[in-house]
């Protein structure tokens, strides 16, 4: 019942509402199931305000705001989320592909994956494959992670693993691809080893690859 009143509150960028629900909805227990719980909702409500834009009845302003508002839930929640391991399971390089400047779904994917235990080191936003050919060949990771919810994420995701494969890094390492626009033939198209609509099924994905003797 709150879960559906704070999608609801994100989606017509209520903020004083929102934040209120979001608080009394921890306030009986705090943990990082329920913080998992209002980030699923809080995106739910962010697709509404993509359809009203879409439909014209909201502006780019709003949909600036929404992504503020997810930003700030994020930011929010975090600690509940994270927690600093004794040791790191893994390595993820992540980043946005050229050309696309969303980052919320990306963040939540990466506080998860920090959570989980992984080192993951965020290249940000609008990222060439160059930069990805670089830092792979740097920062030498298990896993490679690109968001993307522009449907023209879709080339650049090709792009870069293209570019892995021209590099002769492609074979060391696995590819996961998350964010909106994507579908598994899409992911097929790109030539990942997987992709994921929701960060915490991304997570998943990635433990089973590190085959970590911790989630045995
Ligand atoms: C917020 C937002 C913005 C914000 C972004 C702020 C930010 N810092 O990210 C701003 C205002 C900047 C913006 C700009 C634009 N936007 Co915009 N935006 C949105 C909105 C409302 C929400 C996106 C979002 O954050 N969703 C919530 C997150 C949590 O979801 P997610 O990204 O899918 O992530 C989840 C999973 O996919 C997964 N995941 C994500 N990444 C990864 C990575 C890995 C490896 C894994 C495993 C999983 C994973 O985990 C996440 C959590 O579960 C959507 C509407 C919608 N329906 O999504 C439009 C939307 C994406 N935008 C759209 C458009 C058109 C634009 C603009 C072109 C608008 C304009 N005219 O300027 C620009 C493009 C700028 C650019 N070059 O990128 C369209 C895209 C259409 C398309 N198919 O290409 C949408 C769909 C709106 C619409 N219906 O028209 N936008």
């Amino acid at each position: 019942m709150i879960l559906e009143e704070i999608s609801k509150a994100i989606g017509e960028l209520e903020e004083d509402l929102l934040f209120q629900l979001i608080n009394e909805y921890l306030s009986v227990d705090p943990s990082a199931q329920k913080a998992q719980e209002i980030i699923a909702y809080c995106q739910k409500g962010t697709k509404e305000v993509g359809e009203k834009y879409h439909m014209g009845e909201y502006f780019v302003g709003d949909l600036i705001y929404s992504g503020e508002l997810l930003t700030e839930v994020i930011d929010l929640l975090k600690p509940l989320i994270i927690r600093e391991p004794d040791i790191y399971i893994g390595k993820i390089l992540l980043g946005t592909v050229q050309g696309d400047l969303h980052d919320i779904g990306k963040n939540i994917f990466k506080s998860m994956c920090e959570a989980a235990g992984f080192e993951v080191l965020d290249i940000g936003i609008d990222q060439q494959v160059s930069t990805f050919v670089q830092k792979v060949r740097e920062f030498k990771p298990d896993i490679v992670g690109m968001s993307g919810v522009l449907t023209i994420a879709i080339e650049a995701m090709k792009g870069t693993v293209d570019g892995l494969n021209k590099a002769g890094l492609r074979d060391g390492i696995k590819i996961i691809v998350g964010g909106n626009s994507l579908s598994e033939e899409a992911a097929d198209y790109i030539g990942a080893d997987a992709f994921s609509l929701n960060a915490n099924d991304g997570v998943q994905i990635c433990i089973d690859w590190i085959e970590c003797p911790k989630y045995k």
